[in-house]
């Protein structure tokens, strides 16, 4: 028998509101402000599916560690005397007590401050004082987290059985981002922003572009506005855009075929477990990357690239992160659930491992876009989440530009349906 952690009440509500969800419609209110609907998309979405977390270059050296939080859990990322990146729970296996509280650090062996259990960076139980003479050391090692790297970015899985499709998906990702060689990079700047909504309006808020016409001038000097608009739908006043946009792209595509460099969409963003949407598509202004002009921001491209022209490599991953890998820098977002309506939002700013600030870089020049358009997003997701919990609020309909929103939701009501029916 399957017991769960959610009160009966509490699981017919829920299950008649995922049950008579409408396509094309934003979600019902409870999905964004109800406890209940909190605790199962932590169980159904978070403790379920591959979760992006950080980046390799987070932990550079042997020792290395990041801590994540989700929900209740707390996990340790540690780059262990091998090299590898491997995760574990941040659980004492004596009484219990957490291991490691600082977010991120460097250690020898793990030693839990209650009784001192000394952990060795591959998990295993180095000591424990005064057991008895039966104790065995070899069966209290710390607890493991699956843990993947695609060619630098970690995602961790809390399920004891991760869903088997991630595999596939990091094949068909792998060869786009491999000239980037994210492996071969370092943490520029990380910032972390609390956002006052619900995890998925923050994800919802990302996943259209209706928004950024008005709502982003710095992003939209290079992020081209029409963004997820079919060409017949675009508004006169951005057909002008259009036309450059076309143009950019057939020069990107000739650039990108040269290089032998994939471009082409591959989008499976709801339908199955792990999904996804990447694509490599042209920049306005110089093309090179989210600068206001358009230029490269660090003069020491990624990887062993050869022209800082290469537009944005995209990826939106379900349920959690997006990613621009542009020639001269990687930038990448990580949204982590706090509370019902708190998100944490935390941008990582990558750059070749050997570029030098300022010399090669100017850290302000580097984040200044997309720190702006967090800080939009973050105002325009709070603004949602204050009127979904006004009685008033009805769900209206997706814009065709709302298309990718729309797949978002159909992932998700697709995943708690798959979780109720276990
Ligand atoms: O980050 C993205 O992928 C963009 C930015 C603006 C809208 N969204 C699709
Ligand atoms: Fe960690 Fe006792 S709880 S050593
Ligand atoms: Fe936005």
């Amino acid at each position: 028998m399957t017991v769960s952690a959610e009160p009966a009440s509490d699981r017919c509500a829920t299950a008649g509101l995922v049950a008579r969800r409408k396509r094309g419609r934003a979600l019902e209110a409870p999905f964004y402000t109800g406890e209940e609907f909190f605790a199962l998309d932590l169980a159904a979405i978070f403790a379920a599916h591959w979760i992006f977390v950080a980046t390799e270059a987070e932990v550079p050296e042997p020792g290395d560690y990041v801590t994540v939080d989700l929900g209740r859990y707390s996990v340790i990322l540690l780059r262990d005397d091998d090299e590898q990146v491997r995760a574990f729970h941040n659980v004492c296996r004596h009484r219990g007590a957490r291991i490691l509280s600082d977010a991120a650090g460097s250690t020898g062996n793990l030693v839990c401050g209650y009784h001192q259990w000394t952990y060795a960076t591959d998990g295993a139980l180095l000591h424990a004082g005064q057991q008895a003479p039966d104790f065995e050391k070899s069966c209290w090692g710390l607890k493991r987290v699956g843990l993947r790297s695609v060619e630098g970015l970690l995602f961790l899985c809390l399920a004891p059985e991760p869903p088997a499709d991630f595999e596939e998906v990091a094949e068909q990702v792998r060869p786009y981002l491999a000239a980037h060689r994210l492996r071969h990079t370092k943490v520029a700047a990380q910032v972390d922003l609390v956002e006052h909504a619900n995890w998925k309006l923050v994800m919802e808020n990302n996943r259209e572009c209706y928004h950024c016409e008005a709502g982003h001038p710095e992003l939209t000097c290079t992020f081209f506005p029409t963004y997820g608009y079919r060409p017949d739908e675009i508004p006169d006043r951005l057909l002008p855009a259009h036309r450059r946009y076309l143009d950019a792209s057939a020069e990107l595509a000739r650039e990108c075929d040269r290089r032998g460099m994939p471009y082409e969409p591959i989008e499976e963003l709801s339908g199955r477990p792990t999904a996804f949407r990447v694509q490599r598509e042209a920049l306005d202004g110089a093309g090179e990357s989210y600068t206001r002009d358009g230029r490269a921001a660090s003069r020491k491209l990624l990887g062993e690239l050869d022209t800082p022209r290469l537009g944005r490599l995209s990826v939106h991953y379900q349920p959690n992160s997006w990613f621009h890998f542009l020639g001269d820098h990687a930038v990448t977002f990580s949204v982590l659930p706090l509370a019902v309506d708190r998100t944490l939002v935390r941008t990582t700013w990558l750059v070749h491992a050997d570029a030098v600030e300022g010399t090669d870089y100017d850290l302000e020049t580097l984040t200044d876009v997309w720190r702006r358009t967090n800080a939009q997003d973050g105002a325009l997701v709070a603004r949602a989440q204050a009127g979904v919990r006004d009685p008033a609020y009805e769900p209206g309909p997706y814009a065709p530009t709302e298309s990718h929103v729309e797949e978002f939701v159909t992932w998700y009501i697709e995943r708690l349906k798959e979780h109720q029916n276990r």
